[in-house]
């Protein structure tokens, strides 16, 4: 069985449902025998990036450490899936010129503010309505939506599980799988 390593690189807004289908095709893909890696802000930001925040600069330098993390991974043959908001555009495409052709793999999560500000899964929206939380994607601070994704995730309607197997059939029709 094959596996070509790459990067599966999730951006969305903060409850766009990045993080639960990532690891969702992180266990898919473990079950099919593949070999893979997920970071997400448990993984990231509680210890290589703990001394960051959320300033523009400090995004923008998260952002470019989680790509050269990345690299490491992808280098290692691991399918490598992040989960960050990445909200600007040029850190974005930062890390897929650091990848090799073909390796980054730009996965949009979109679902609207409105979608997300429903959910609000941990009250953050609501704290940034008020004042409470100042620089939130979304709110005051900007989101710069993909332009050319490799794929988009419609996470406005559908199911989780069903997104995931999007991603999956994908890859498996791009010949990563
Ligand atoms: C956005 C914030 C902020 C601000 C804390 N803006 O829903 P969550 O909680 O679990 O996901 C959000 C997470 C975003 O971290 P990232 O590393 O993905 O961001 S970035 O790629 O922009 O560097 C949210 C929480 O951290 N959080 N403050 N001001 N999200």
């Amino acid at each position: 069985k094959g596996q070509k390593s790459c990067v599966l690189w999730f951006t969305g807004l903060s409850g766009s449902g990045k993080s639960t289908i990532a690891n969702t095709v992180d266990h898919k893909l473990a079950e099919m025998g593949k070999h893979t890696y997920l970071l997400d802000g448990d993984n990231i930001r509680m210890g290589l990036n703990k001394n960051l925040g959320f300033s523009a600069e400090d995004r923008t330098e998260n952002i470019r450490r989680i790509g050269e993390v990345s690299k490491l991974f992808s280098d290692a043959g691991l399918i490598t899936l992040t989960a960050f908001i990445s909200p600007y555009r040029e850190d974005r495409d930062a890390v897929r010129e650091l990848l090799t052709d073909g390796e980054f793999v730009e996965v949009y999560v979109d679902a609207s503010l409105e979608t997300c500000e429903a959910r609000d899964p941990k009250g953050l929206y609501k704290k940034a309505r008020a004042g409470e939380i100042k620089g939130f994607t979304g709110i005051d601070a900007p989101y710069e939506a993909p332009e050319k994704a490799e794929l988009v995730l419609d996470s406005n309607s559908k199911e989780i599980d069903d997104l995931a197997d999007e991603v999956i059939a994908f890859l498996e029709s791009k010949g990563y799988l």
